[in-house]
């Protein structure tokens, strides 16, 4: 017994004097060192932080400005995503886009500045047929250059729509004009791709959607968009919201309309419904149905084999996805359809609001 204890100090002794040269220097002297070869570094100006260079460049910090515009009229129209007029020119379908900033209400006494498309958040939805020759024609009246990606739609590289890599951004006043050929058939959408982290915020975003050219075996009797987005707004100003300090959401939209403002879809019971849900906002959202469960029957527009479907209740839609899920309405009632990050059913941090709809089922 005694022997072993005499060891075990003695082989504590040697431990700790092997240890010694190795943790005690190291305390000191190699971080003097480390410290002494690394200040040159520092003071050539390399080490500046990511958010102390934001500073020094004021380029660099636009996304914390409020959006704003002179002379914001108050939108004319109160629907986001409703259907564009084209007119036909020697077989090319031809839209035309006005980005133009104006009060957009997302809720009773609550309206926001944004940037949009024709006047309405989202911007009008294009739908045409797989295979149409199109022609968007796009002026800018808003303060600031912009472009517009056609996200998801196989354009040729000239109209994808990224200044500095395929086009010079649109400066304000002028009009730039896309062409291409729809395809595929699909859950799409466009948006601003010019200081996108505040203008797509800001409302430059719409629904583009690319019916096939065969008629579909089992249509939905309802078939809905729902475009999912978030904004800042504090002290009546409206800020494009990120996922960064002091730059979060508090307000969150479908169709540009926070709960209580946000559709009511009515449905008799037995319809098929097809929702297709489009993320163009900054964060995730997993979408959740009462009631029935669902089927995913497309990711990003493209169709999912059906044995390949999930069945589910919630989805999580995620910055540029699309989900479009189906499923029957069998049971009559109100059903909520929300977001299940609960901070996003709310109004400026009041509950409810936000991402909240009801599917109202009807005999
Ligand atoms: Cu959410």
């Amino acid at each position: 017994m005694k022997k072993v204890l005499i060891f075990s100090v003695v082989s504590l002794a040697l431990i700790l004097a092997a240890c010694a040269p190795a943790v005690t220097p190291g305390d000191t002297m190699p971080m003097d060192n480390g410290a002494m070869t690394l200040a040159p570094g520092a003071s050539a100006g390399v080490t500046a932080t990511p958010g102390s260079m934001m500073m020094e460049n004021p380029e660099a910090a636009h996304m914390m400005e409020p959006i704003t515009a002179p002379n914001v009229q108050p939108a004319t129209e109160t629907e986001g995503g409703q259907p564009l007029a084209y007119r036909e020119e020697n077989g090319v379908k031809v839209f035309e886009l006005t980005t133009i900033a104006v009060q957009w209400p997302i809720l009773d006494g609550v309206t926001v500045t944004a940037y949009t498309y024709n006047g309405t958040v989202p911007g009008p939805m294009i739908r045409v047929t797989e295979g149409d020759r199109v022609k968007i024609i796009v002026k800018n009246e808003l303060p600031d250059p912009t472009t517009v990606h056609w996200h998801g739609v196989e354009v040729p590289n000239a109209m994808d729509g990224v200044p500095g890599v395929t086009q010079d951004p649109i400066q304000p006043g002028e009009s730039f004009t896309y062409e291409f050929i729809a395809k595929p058939a699909g859950t799409f959408m466009y948006h601003s791709h010019f200081e996108g982290d505040v203008q797509v915020s800001a409302g430059l975003y719409a629904p583009f959607i690319i019916d096939p050219q065969e008629p579909e075996a089992n249509p939905p009797v309802v078939d809905k968009v729902l475009m999912i987005s978030e904004l800042r707004m504090t002290d009546g100003e409206t800020f494009a919201a990120m996922p960064m300090g002091g730059m979060e959401p508090n307000y969150f939209t479908i169709n540009g309309k926070s709960f209580p403002a946000t559709e009511t879809i009515t449905v008799k019971k037995g319809d098929l419904v097809r929702l297709r849900f489009i993320a163009i906002g900054q964060f995730i959202h997993p979408m959740h149905l009462h009631g029935v469960p669902f089927k995913i029957v497309a990711t990003d527009g493209h169709p999912v084999p059906e044995a390949a479907q999930l069945t589910k209740d919630t989805v999580s839609v995620a910055p540029g996805e699309r989900y479009d899920i189906e499923f029957v309405a069998t049971e009559t009632g109100q059903w909520m359809l929300h977001c299940h990050i609960l901070h996003h059913t709310t109004n400026d941090n009041a509950e409810p609001g936000g991402l909240m709809m009801v599917i109202n089922v009807v005999e």
